[in-house]
């Protein structure tokens, strides 16, 4: 590679900054957002001096500040095929396969996002990215009318095609054109206040499911939220109201715990917003909304297992009510679930990171001797990933509540992959991988 280049975290680093300059400035609340998990993330490092040495330990410290998630949703192979390879521009791949059409959400998706630790590390900006399933549409004419209209956009830019053509050829891209790019490719996810569709269009497609609405009316992928990362969820939650953002009622994911594992995540609702229409009707529109989010431990299969059986109990016996009584009844079933990162580790629950201690040169006998005697550490390795059962829960309080006129799907990962180009990476992979590297360098076996 041309030393001209700039490298890829580079790239992605300048474009998340300018998606969160963009939606800051087209969604003010999102900067208040920002400002509100800022101020948390401060008061919970301050109080809690063992939570800011682990962090800074594993390196996740620094990018706390930069460290988002993102969302949009496209409409047809061709689109997502050419976001994968846009994408590949900034380092970020398609990892996890999410159905949601289990939930009645019409969509299959994956999230796009940086594999290697160092590129995690540097800037983890991740985009969850969903696939319109116009096969859920049940009405045939309808069906159609959403296929026709889709096939007459391009949602990237001449400029951003050559970058992307220019990449894929030299093997990189010069500090200019990284610049370039990145302004190019924010076109894409820009909002558009003028619909492609007349009213009536709209309507229909709204009354099929107002996701349809959403991703076949609009000129482009609006992006739909960005998400801080927080250190404490429930503090943030409690103080949305007082800066003027009205929280969806529950935090979806796990409940507080002292080992915090996968994802917490809430939203404020998605705004009402005018929307222009073809023959200058007038009318609104509600998608974009802000979210915040807490990661905890990567849980391994026979964690995550156990993580779905427990949310499953606790949805079978839900409350209904507000979030303090859903988070009781959330800690009361997840009782079973083991919080201490010895046992969770011992037992195969989570996934950890393994390090000689600071002052040590090596680490000489059996793995659990070296960690009692304090030789090597244990890091649980954070969860970069998302859960199908909570973004069917953002996705559910930012359309309005519950909608069942899309029939229910049934996951297709080889569709999903066929359309993208590409297979997806198996994220639980990943994290064995991590595990299994850091044991390795330290000439030890799991
Ligand atoms: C995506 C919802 C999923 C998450 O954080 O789980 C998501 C969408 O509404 O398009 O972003
Ligand atoms: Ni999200």
């Amino acid at each position: 590679m041309s030393s001209s280049f700039v490298s890829s975290n580079e790239i992605r680093d300048r474009f998340s900054r300018a998606m969160s300059a963009m939606y800051q400035a087209e969604v003010p609340q999102y900067g208040t957002l920002l400002e509100l998990v800022e101020t948390v993330n401060r008061e919970t490092l301050e109080a809690r001096p063992e939570l800011k040495a682990s962090l800074e330990a594993r390196g996740e410290l620094e990018r706390l500040g930069v460290e988002r998630h993102g969302a949009i949703r496209v409409g047809t192979a061709e689109e997502l095929a050419m976001l994968r390879r846009l994408f590949a521009v900034m380092g970020m791949y398609p990892v996890g396969y999410y159905d949601l059409s289990e939930a009645g959400v019409p969509v299959h998706s994956t999230a796009f996002r940086p594999v290697e630790d160092e590129a995690l590390a540097r800037n983890p900006f991740r985009l969850f990215t969903s696939l319109l399933r116009l096969e859920l549409i049940e009405d045939a004419a309808l069906r159609q009318r959403a296929a026709d209209i889709l096939a007459q956009r391009d949602i990237f830019t001449p400029g951003v095609r050559e970058l992307i053509a220019a990449f894929e050829n030299e093997g990189g891209l010069t500090s200019d054109q990284a610049d370039r790019f990145v302004a190019e490719a924010l076109e894409t996810f820009r909002w558009h206040q003028h619909a492609t569709v007349d009213r009536a269009t709209y309507d229909d497609l709204h009354a099929a499911h107002r996701l349809i609405a959403d991703v076949v009316c609009f000129r482009g992928p609006h992006i739909n939220h960005l998400t801080p990362r927080t250190l404490d969820i429930d503090e943030v939650q409690r103080r949305m109201p007082a800066a003027g953002m009205s929280p969806k009622v529950v935090i979806e994911g796990p409940p507080r715990r002292q080992c915090p594992i996968l994802l917490r995540q809430t939203s404020f609702k998605a705004l009402e917003e005018v929307t222009r229409f073809v023959g200058d009707a007038e009318g609104s529109h509600t998608a974009r909304f802000g979210e915040i989010e807490q990661r905890g431990m990567a849980l391994t299969p026979r964690g995550r297992e156990l993580y779905d059986r427990l949310l499953n109990e606790a949805r079978q016996a839900a409350t209904g009510a507000d979030n303090e009584a859903h988070q009781a009844h959330l800690a009361d079933v997840f009782e079973a679930f083991p919080d201490d990162d010895t046992i969770l580790r011992r037992e195969g629950l989570a996934f950890f990171e393994y390090r000689l201690a600071p002052g040590e040169s090596q680490a000489e006998g059996k793995l659990e001797e070296l960690l009692a005697a304090g030789t090597i550490i244990a890091d649980p390795i954070t969860y970069e990933d998302f859960l199908p059962v909570s973004a069917a829960g953002i996705f559910q309080s930012n359309l309005g509540g519950e909608e069942g006129q899309v029939g229910q799907g049934n996951a297709n990962r080889e569709a999903f992959e066929e359309a993208l180009g590409a297979a997806v990476t198996d994220e639980l992979a990943l994290y064995a991988e991590r595990q299994a590297a850091s044991l390795k360098a330290l000439g030890l076996v799991g």
